[in-house]
């Protein structure tokens, strides 16, 4: 039974990729760290939270990931876990930094002197292009024009599993994941805040969302399909860097158009107030990715289309909601 460690396993994708695994019949360890309220929701969502074998740990904490890597001694390493909120990423730069950038470092160390021989993935992101060809499509030759703290401690993370795999012959892919999102988003990011608010509004709880810029486009696909990616790159031969995303393209606008049309309201401008508090200091304004090498190489397609997952997202929120 090959064993997988995932840090980041409460959030989002991590649920999903320990479902994913679970269901591969991996042995999956999921690092967690000590906060006063602890939540599992997301992996309870999906039905795996007790088919977890949890480690306590931190990114920013060395000895902790030394202990996790020489105890498990996994086959594959998934490094998911981030400050992942790039509108924070202003506020707290130096421990974004310390987590993203510091942490990555620190896990690949800990994996090069004590289980060389595992696979890592690192949870790269489209946030590192800025606006980088912004007109056209980016692709794994795109110039990197980081706009946030985030971006940049992303790309360090980038830069340093590729030093890794070049110095030290690991195995170390970066899988460059444009936006993904569920039901299980957290509420902060502009999706599941639209869906979420959307639902209040329709169940009479709310009267309006604030949001920051609606221009900006973002190439928006599902986590579940693209958790799967992230496992195809660790079953390579060699390890490499992916474009993982839809292709499409579409505004903030396009959301909330779709999203208040699926509980039947048209005019959903005058439900929306422009709030400059969700305004970027730097703001990415359109991405829209290239995964041809993914296709053809990890045989890797997104199966969701936009549409369907903004209204996947409303119905689970409406059914929340009315709980
Ligand atoms: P998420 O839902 O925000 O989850 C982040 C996870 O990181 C949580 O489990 C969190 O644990 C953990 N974490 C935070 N600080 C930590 C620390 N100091 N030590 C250990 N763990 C820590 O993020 P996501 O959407 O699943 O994204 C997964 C990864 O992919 C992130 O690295 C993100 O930057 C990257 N990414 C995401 C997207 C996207 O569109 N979703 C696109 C490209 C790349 P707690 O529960 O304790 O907070
Ligand atoms: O949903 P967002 O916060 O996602 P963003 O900034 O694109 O980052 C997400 O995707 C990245 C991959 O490209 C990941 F690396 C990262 O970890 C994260 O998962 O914002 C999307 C867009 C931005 O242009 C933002 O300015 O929506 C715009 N927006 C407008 N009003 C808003 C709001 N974003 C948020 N979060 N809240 C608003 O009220």
């Amino acid at each position: 039974m090959k064993k997988a460690l995932i840090t980041g396993i409460t959030g989002q994708d991590g649920a999903y990729l320990a479902k994913l695994l679970i269901e591969k019949n991996y042995k999956v360890y999921g690092l967690v760290r000590r906060i006063v309220n602890r939540s599992f929701k997301n992996l309870e969502y999906l039905g795996v939270a007790n088919k977890v074998d949890y480690f306590d740990g931190d990114l920013t904490d060395e000895a902790s990931l030394v202990n996790a890597v020489k105890k498990i001694y996994p086959d594959e390493i998934y490094n998911l876990g981030a400050q992942s909120f790039v509108g924070t990423s202003w506020d707290q730069p130096i421990l974004t930094s310390e987590i993203n950038a510091m942490g990555t470092l620190k896990l690949l160390n800990a994996v090069k002197n004590n289980c060389p021989t595992a696979k890592f993935y690192q949870a790269s992101t489209s946030e590192m292009f800025g606006n980088s060809n912004k007109d056209g499509l980016q692709d794994e030759k795109t110039p990197f024009h980081p706009r946030s703290p985030y971006a940049i401690s992303k790309l360090f993370s980038y830069w340093i599993s590729v030093n890794f795999r070049e110095s030290f012959n690991m195995f170390c892919s970066n899988g460059i994941l444009f936006n993904h999102e569920s039901p299980i988003r957290g509420l902060e990011f502009v999706s599941r805040k639209i869906t979420n608010g959307v639902a209040k509004i329709k169940l009479g709880f709310s009267k309006e969302i604030r949001l920051g810029n609606l221009d900006s486009k973002r190439d928006w696909g599902f986590a579940g399909d693209y958790v799967e990616a992230m496992w195809l790159m660790l079953q390579q031969k060699n390890p490499d860097d992916f474009i993982i995303s839809t292709g499409e393209t579409h505004s903030i606008k396009d959301f909330l158009k779709i999203a208040f049309a699926h509980v039947g309201i048209n005019d959903w401008e005058k439900y929306v107030k422009i709030d400059p508090r969700y305004k970027r200091p730097a703001e990415v304004y359109t991405l829209k990715g290239k995964s041809e090498k993914a296709q053809k190489e990890l045989n890797w397609l997104p199966k969701v289309k936009f549409e369907e997952l903004v209204k996947m997202m409303v119905e689970e929120d409406l059914k929340n909601c009315k709980k």
